[in-house]
């Protein structure tokens, strides 16, 4: 087969007429610049080859009298593959929550999310209505590998880059990959040139993992990404308290973390979602929280923790004084002129109207207000953990301040704003990845657990377990090239929740299988003595995976795997040896030959986290349905 080839580039925008039009660069040369004009606007490209791929690099110039905008860039990538042979495509999902996996290659255009409401495709995909051209079916984010039944190699198309836009690539055959730049209609004003966001392409004959893996090294080396933060371990109120989390409830919860503290190290206490006045007034409490939130960041410090506070920055509701003192604030409908609705929770406000707003981040006033408060909540309060969540509604369609700016732009510029000097660790959630490289410290990379195991059967996104769990070891190679991966929390307790112990085992198991984040949502005094041997077990696993990571990125054993058969594997430093994880996702019981999954191993042992035994494998590992062994090889 030929190595994949990027045939054409081309540029979409609207003309000073306001007409669509397009400029194009067939085959470009790898040996110099391309460029093509039309009327004044330049389109060039550049190829370098680096990573063992090829780079594409492509700039617009406008030299005309008036202002243009621009839609997108869009990269025709050709694979080689045979059209007619069976084909499949990693589909990465928007943003932490949304789901990612292999797919087949197929004609077909439609995907349950079509005909979705409006707040769920706001939430999941870079853009509400899909066209035909980039059907939701055919389309994933940021990056892809595709793999043909007939060929050796994969083909691997993602922005290294995304401060700029935000990013999709569709395969509607094997034959090719559209990866395209979405521009937003942005202004170009004459004299004005923009940079794209930098296209990597490989053709490799290495598993899908580690391609993701690579491809996930060039975008953390390009963006700067911050990947050096300690090993992070905590305790989070969300999974237990949810929105009735109370002072009196965190404070009980503080004094047992410090009575426990050698049966639960731990360095974070961070408050979620529950005790703000107001959804967008994020220094002021509701009256479940007397004592206000500097109180409590001193008892928490006092204690000799970090303190971690929750918030949604780009997100308020009719009832805050941010909506009502600053209308102008938010991203409007284009049609109706109204602020665009992000999110909806009955939970968040008492107005009888329950939609979220989006916060226009590209407005450099409400931007000094986000300096201004997480200066307030970091150095005032003394906060030095901030969880940001629902950060996709920054890049929600709508008419924005800035008309130069576009979707992706807005969001990374809200981000900075936030950042804005603080070392603080800032961890993103519910966020477009891209974007959030460079600036966050760690990165929800899944959606939420839950303390129920879910159903395959339910709706992508819901909360549940099992979704979880899929996306920690679908995302497993980000953790430290991007960020530290966030998995979500582990939940020990064994009352007030509808896990078995196989389950929040296999919770446990998979969190400390990818080295990420270590955080508990439980109430504290509901765990034993029991729960505190299984902490102390797995956090040293995730730590010794953790450190592995630096190096060698912990890989999905089969990243295009749809089977209920799934695993992580991390090599260790020394090369002697590395642990796996397998989990059973599935409901019945499986019997795993060890021989097939090619693990190059001399000896496997066996550590079952429920019931703390170690167990000597031969030739088959069984797995009870919504189980997980963690397995050390020796080679
Ligand atoms: C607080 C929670 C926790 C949690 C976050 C996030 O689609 N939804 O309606 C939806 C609601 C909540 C949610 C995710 C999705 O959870 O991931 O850890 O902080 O907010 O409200």
């Amino acid at each position: 087969m030929t190595s994949a080839l990027l045939s054409r580039v081309e540029l979409r925008f609207l003309d000073a007429a306001s007409h669509p039009s397009t400029l194009a660069l067939d085959a470009p040369s790898a040996a110099r610049e391309s460029t093509a004009s039309r009327d004044g606007l330049t389109l060039s490209a550049h190829l370098e080859q680096a990573l063992g791929g090829t780079i594409v690099r492509a700039t617009v110039v406008n030299r005309a009298a008036d202002t243009v905008r621009l839609t997108s860039a869009i990269f025709e990538v050709t694979t080689g593959f045979e059209p007619a042979a069976p084909a499949r495509f990693f589909k990465h999902g928007y943003q932490s929550w949304s789901a990612s996996g292999g797919y087949d290659v197929t004609a077909s255009q439609t995907h349950p999310r079509d005909t979705a409401n409006f707040i769920t495709r706001l939430n999941h995909q870079s853009e509400t209505t899909r066209s035909p051209e980039f059907a939701e079916a055919q389309t994933s984010e940021l990056f892809t590998i595709v793999e043909s039944h007939t060929a050796p190699e994969r083909v691997l198309a993602g922005f290294v880059g995304a401060a700029t836009s935000l990013s999709t690539l569709t395969v509607s055959s094997p034959k090719k990959v559209v990866a395209r730049a979405i521009l937003d209609d942005v202004n170009l004003a004459p004299g004005a040139h923009r940079e794209l966001d930098p296209l990597f392409i490989a053709a490799l004959d290495e598993s899908a993992a580690r391609m993701a893996a690579r491809w996930a090294d060039a975008a953390g080396r390009w963006m700067n990404a911050r990947v050096n933060a300690p090993f992070q371990r905590g305790w989070c109120s969300w999974y237990h308290y949810f929105h009735a989390i109370t002072e009196d409830a965190l404070r009980a919860n503080l004094k047992s973390l410090e009575a426990m503290r050698s049966e639960f190290p731990l360095d974070v206490i961070q408050l979620d979602d529950g005790f703000q006045s107001a959804l967008g007034d994020w220094d002021t409490t509701n009256s479940k929280f007397p004592g206000g939130l500097k109180k409590i960041a001193g008892e928490i410090r006092a204690a000799g923790f970090k303190a971690g506070i929750w918030t949604a920055p780009f997100l308020a509701a009719r009832d805050s004084h941010l909506m009502i003192d600053h209308p102008d604030w938010f991203i409007m409908h284009a049609e109706t002129g109204q602020p665009v609705r992000a999110g909806h929770n009955p939970n968040w406000t008492t107005s009888d109207d329950k939609f979220a707003y989006a916060l226009d981040a590209s407005n450099p006033a409400f931007r000094a207000h986000l300096r201004h408060l997480f200066t307030k909540l970091t150095r005032d309060f003394g906060y030095s953990y901030l969880k940001l969540d629902f950060l996709y509604a920054a890049a929600a369609p709508g008419r924005r301040h800035d008309p130069n700016l576009t979707r992706g732009e807005t969001l990374r510029h809200g981000l900075e704003a936030i950042r804005a000097g603080d070392d603080a660790f800032i961890l993103g959630c519910g966020c477009p990845l891209g974007q959030a490289i460079g600036v966050v410290d760690g990165m929800r990379i899944g959606p939420d657990v839950s303390p129920f195991w879910g159903s395959t059967a339910s709706g992508a996104g819901d909360p549940s377990t099992v979704y979880a769990l899929d996306a920690i070891i679908a995302r497993s190679f980000m953790h430290r090239r991007l960020w530290l991966n966030d998995p979500d929390c582990l939940m020990l307790r064994a009352r007030e929740t509808r896990l078995t112990a196989d389950e929040r085992a296999a919770l446990a198991a998979t969190i400390v299988a990818s080295g990420g984040m270590l955080l508990i949502s439980d109430d504290m005094s509901l765990l034993d003595a029991e729960a505190g041997k299984l902490f102390r077990a797995v956090a040293q696993i995730a730590a010794e995976i953790d450190s592995n990571a630096a190096r060698e990125p912990v890989l999905a054993l089969d990243l295009m795997t749809t089977a209920d058969i799934r695993g992580l594997i991390s090599e260790s430093a020394d090369g002697a040896g590395a642990i796996a994880m397998l989990l059973n996702r599935g409901d019945s019981p499986a019997r795993v030959q060890t021989s097939d999954l090619k693990l190059d191993a001399g000896e496997i042992v066996a550590l079952d986290l429920a019931f703390d035994e170690k167990i000597e494998i031969f030739d088959t590992i069984d797995l009870p349905p919504h189980a997980a062994r963690i397995i050390r090889l020796k080679r």
